[in-house]
């Protein structure tokens, strides 16, 4: 198979490659499409443990995504960690040209107590990122965070994601599977509610779930494939690969980015 379409990530490095831009460019790999990669931060983690994350200059960053922009645009992209109102800035200002839809993941925490958005970060990426997503994929935290709002019901998702419609995304997904019960995540576009449910799984491997939806979103976009069904099939996609963990690291374990990914 030769990959026509190309998907950009912004985003920080899991050296345990079960999350950030390792679990992005599998996932676009499995998905059929080319990826680019541009480095945000730096963590120091494993599946136990994380200790340290140095953010990259915001220059540096800025220069990634010129390099690629005037050589191989994307079809698509997404962000993940950004580590810093300044990083959210230079992305925004580059993000304000992107003629391809971006796909916002609005990281706040890795895991073990992991943070990648102290000061005014949120702020800035509510005011300056949010506006241009295609998409805005919170998970419940995230989006109490953005809206202020508590969330502890559909209910309470459907308000939210009205809230986040109004400070300017095109769409959101808000994924609810922290809340009791089977997993419901709740899609919308101003217009109307989706409701993407599946089952929960029982397991500790789930380093990398966010990264992982939100990548696989990013390459059905990039292949062509309309938003909610882009939605749906990097649903299945997580659901199986966490199925299918392949059981390693001693602790909170990545996801099998080999699982079947439903392409044509
Ligand atoms: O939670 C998502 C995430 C994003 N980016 C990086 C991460 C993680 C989780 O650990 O390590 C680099």
């Amino acid at each position: 198979m030769t990959a026509s379409r190309v998907a950009l990530t912004i985003a920080g490095s899991d050296p345990s490659g079960g999350a950030g831009i390792q679990a992005d460019l599998k996932t676009f790999h499995q998905f059929g499409v080319y990826g680019e990669a541009v480095l945000t931060l730096i963590t120091v983690q494993n599946s136990v443990r994380s200790s340290r994350v140095e953010v990259l200059a915001p220059d540096l960053v800025a220069e990634q995504i010129a390099a690629v922009l005037e050589d191989m645009p994307p079809d698509a992209a997404k962000t993940g960690a950004l580590g810093s109102a300044a990083v959210v800035r230079v992305v925004a200002e580059a993000a304000r040209g992107f003629a391809f839809p971006l796909v916002v993941d609005p990281v706040m925490d890795g895991k073990h107590g992991l943070a990648f958005a102290g000061g005014d970060t949120l702020s800035v990426l509510r005011a300056e990122l949010l506006p241009l997503a295609a998409l805005l994929t919170p998970n419940l935290a995230e989006a109490e965070a953005l809206t202020g709002m508590r969330i502890a019901s559909p209910e309470d998702m459907r308000r939210a994601a009205r809230e986040l419609i109004r400070l300017g995304a095109q769409a959101v997904l808000i994924k609810g599977g922290h809340l009791a019960g089977e997993p419901l995540d709740i899609g919308f576009d101003g217009q109307s509610f989706r409701e993407f449910s599946g089952e929960r799984i029982a397991t500790r491997h789930t380093h990398g779930t966010g990264c992982t939806y939100s990548a696989a979103i990013t390459a059905g976009l990039a292949r062509g494939v309309p938003l909610w069904e882009a939605v749906a099939a990097a649903r299945r996609f997580v659901q199986e690969a966490i199925r299918t963990n392949p059981g390693l690291g001693h602790g909170n374990g990545p996801l099998n980015h080999h699982a079947d990914a439903g392409l044509a």
